[in-house]
């Protein structure tokens, strides 16, 4: 089974929207050479650095065993190599024995797991992306305004069970746009939305128009919940996809943000898209026929793994590597609160870190 279709059965949806005319962009520039399309931006997010790098500090700082509950960040090889230093992955803090050291994973977690945390007198350390923690503020302040609140998101995704626990009498799930029609609220006056922050911008975009169709003065989030770095990663694969054979998206399979770039990939007019954890993952007959492969990944992989793809696609000839920006991303998140106090008497420890490439694991 491709992981393509793998994806398909973890229930994430695919929908279909109008691609791109392909024989435009074709007509333009010559195929006759191979070459890759590296898409800027891809890789690591400052949520996902400072997320992998408050792991690696709290085992530097406290020595192994570190809880973290969930996966860090959604990535195979993150994961793995945490293990290896002596991180201990669980799936709730009932797992965790009473008083351990503890991180949150980036997606954030829900008043009642903090609650239990407590009890359990974990010594919590909150990895959640500020961007998440700014979502979770609108959730509370919406319901106690009590507004009925549409939460735009995947349901069973860590970040969507967290953001929703902060208020969960006024907070219903939207899936995706053919779920607009089940939709019930108590005033239709005071409804807002607010969203995951891995989502597909049109997606959500089109659920948003289908709401505001039944609920004509739905009000918006303040901001915008699609975080900057979802948004542009989609936004270098749409310019990369049109001229594209073939996409190929380093990323794992329960990733929410590296799912969408493989489908945002196939609707803006890619001949073909894969997900891939690993370079080995990739199947050479997927090169019939190509021309040009487009590369990105996703915004919690390492960029080694990418590097690792562009050496073996190299080995198939497609040598010739034309970087395709997009935006630039200067965002730096400083590490979390407990974990700047514990570090500060630690010597040539930094408190604060930079957000980066995504290296960090294979250091
Ligand atoms: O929700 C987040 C804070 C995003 C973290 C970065 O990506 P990843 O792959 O761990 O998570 P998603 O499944 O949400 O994309
Ligand atoms: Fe944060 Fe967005 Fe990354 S929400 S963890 S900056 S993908």
């Amino acid at each position: 089974m491709s992981t393509a279709e793998k994806t398909i059965e973890l229930g994430l949806p695919t929908v279909p929207r109008a691609r791109k005319p392909r024989e435009v962009i074709e007509a333009a520039a010559p195929t006759d050479t191979k070459k890759v399309l590296l898409a800027a931006p891809r890789g690591y997010c400052a949520g996902v650095d400072r997320a992998v790098i408050a792991v690696e500090k709290a085992l530097d700082h406290y020595g192994a065993p570190v809880y973290v509950r969930k996966q860090i960040v959604h990535n195979r090889h993150v994961v793995e190599t945490l293990e290896a230093q002596g991180a201990i992955f669980v799936d709730e803090v009932d797992e965790v024995p009473e008083g351990s050291v503890t991180v949150f994973s980036a997606h954030g977690v829900s008043p009642a797991v903090i609650a239990e945390s407590e009890d359990r007198q974990l010594n919590t350390i909150d990895a959640t992306c500020p961007l998440v923690s700014k979502v979770h503020r609108e959730a509370v302040r919406f319901a106690k305004q009590d507004y009925d609140i549409l939460l735009i998101g995947h349901e069973g995704h860590e970040e969507v069970e967290g953001t929703a626990g902060e208020a969960p009498d006024h907070v219903q799930i939207v899936n995706s746009p053919d779920e607009v029609d089940k939709v019930t609220v108590r005033d239709p006056e005071k409804v807002v939305w607010i969203s995951q922050t891995t989502l597909s911008v049109d997606e959500t975009l089109e659920t948003v128009a289908r709401l505001k169709e039944r609920f004509p003065t739905l009000q918006d989030p303040p901001s915008d919940d699609i975080c900057y770095a979802t948004s542009n990663r989609q936004g270098a694969i749409k310019e990369i996809a049109p001229q594209a054979d073939l996409v190929i998206v380093v990323g794992s399979t329960n990733s929410s943000n590296s799912v969408r770039l493989m489908e945002v990939a196939l609707e803006y007019g890619a001949k073909a898209s894969y997900l891939v954890d690993y370079a080995n993952e990739v199947d050479e007959t997927w090169f019939e026929g190509v021309t040009t492969v487009g590369v990105t990944s996703g915004a919690s992989v390492p960029e080694v793994l990418v590097q690792d793809v562009l050496r073996l696609l190299a080995d198939y000839g497609y040598e010739d590597v034309q970087p395709v920006e997009t935006a630039k991303e200067d965002i730096l998140f400083s590490l979390p609160k407990e974990l700047r106090s514990a570090l500060k008497n630690d010597t040539g420890a930094p408190a604060m870190r930079l957000g980066g490439r995504g290296e960090k694991p294979n250091r």
